[in-house]
């Protein structure tokens, strides 16, 4: 290209290797070359100034003609191209509508939001509803009202976490069961009651067998003549259900709780021998759950009248029957977030208890 062609003869040439770029790169090299800020074009415009006024007019509107026609015709050849590119790769690629959808990563129910979906399922079915509360709590709620006396052992700060004490001397305290939510829910609506309170508790105590955070599940049933048979059936029921077995043996023993009278302990039977716990089976026990008729103490704490209303409630571990069900050798796994355990141990999130299905099928 000379350094000053007329502007036709620019046109002719820049048209010509214009429509011979046969790719992209060579057509954004040609429209450098033109009109890039050292291009043909925009030299033949900056050398205007050169011309005697008389001939600039004329001769701008010519430089201005090729340079039109040039930004035209790479526009029209870049579209062009473009689309050539598009229908050779359509032409090249398929895609196979009948290969199966790329697995996705997986997330996993952890066994204590599964075993805790499978409880409150259950005991839906029984025609509880669910109950919550907030996990710092005071002592009136947590001890007080539950019977539970100043020198109690649980009540010592070896067992419970304390806050420091505020203004006025009381300590708030991280619950030590979820028995406060039924105190609440006895104080704040009018009986009858059918609830259960999922939920995690705190005690100060760290070993192989328990970690300072675990869950519980506590039930509570109150109404006019609900009676030690009630509590028997309700517990008998759950077991089976929980464990999937209809002709699950069941021992009610007697024990002692501050909160309840009388109170009991619920074995369920099983067998260990060769070391291997086997539940069902067998004539040995394992204990799974506390329960008693609701102490009058209790009831009149919550402002209701002992002689007119009575009840039974219970409590279990959540993490214990996790682990017998889904066979969890160690607790202290349950808390340390390893993923290896939780794609083993866990469940397939669309998988979940169905509210069918649990009890008597
Ligand atoms: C248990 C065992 C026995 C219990 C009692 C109450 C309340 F609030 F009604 F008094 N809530 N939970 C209870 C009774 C809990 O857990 C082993």
């Amino acid at each position: 290209m000379a350094d000053l062609d007329t502007p036709e003869k620019l046109k002719t040439e820049l048209l010509a290797e214009v429509a011979a770029a046969d790719s992209l790169a060579v057509l954004e090299e040609v429209r450098v070359r033109a009109l890039g800020q050292n291009g043909a074009v925009t030299r033949l415009m900056k050398a205007l100034g050169q011309l005697p006024p008389e001939e600039r007019k004329a001769q701008g509107q010519a430089n201005n003609a090729v340079k039109v026609a040039v930004s035209e015709a790479i526009e029209a050849r870049k579209a062009a191209l473009e689309a050539a590119a598009l229908d050779a790769r359509l032409a090249h690629e398929r895609i196979d509508v009948t290969l199966p959808p790329r697995p996705e990563a997986q997330g996993f129910v952890h066994p204590i939001s599964q075993t805790m979906d499978e409880l409150m399922a259950i005991f839906g079915e029984m025609g509880f509803t669910v109950a919550e509360g907030p996990d710092i709590e005071d002592d009136f709620h947590n001890f007080t009202a539950l019977n539970i006396p100043e020198e109690h052992p649980a009540r010592q700060m070896h067992d419970t976490f304390y806050f420091p004490a505020d203004g006025d001397g009381q300590a708030k305290l991280l619950r030590t069961h979820t028995s406060p939510v039924q105190i609440r829910t006895m104080m704040t609506s009018p009986p009858p009651h059918r609830i259960v309170a999922p939920g995690r508790t705190y005690r100060c105590d760290s070993d192989l067998t328990h970690t300072p955070m675990f869950h519980q599940i506590e039930g509570l049933v109150i109404d006019k003549s609900t009676h030690m048979g009630h509590l028997k059936g309700c517990l008998e029921d759950f077991c089976r259900a929980y464990f999937e077995m209809d002709d699950l043996p069941l021992r009610f023993r007697p024990s002692y709780f501050p909160f309840t009278e009388p109170s009991c302990e619920v074995d369920i039977g099983c067998s260990r021998a060769g070391g291997e716990l086997k539940i069902g089976a067998g004539d040995d026990w394992l204990e799974i759950l506390g329960a008693g008729m609701v102490h009058p103490n209790v009831l009149a704490n919550c402002g209701l009248d002992a002689g007119e209303w009575q009840g039974f409630a219970f409590g279990l571990g959540i993490e214990r029957v996790a682990m017998l069900k889904y066979g969890i050798p160690d607790l202290r796994t349950f808390f340390e977030t390893d993923l290896r355990w939780l794609r083993h141990y866990g469940f397939a999130a669309l998988d979940q208890p169905s509210l069918i299905g649990g009890l008597a099928r």
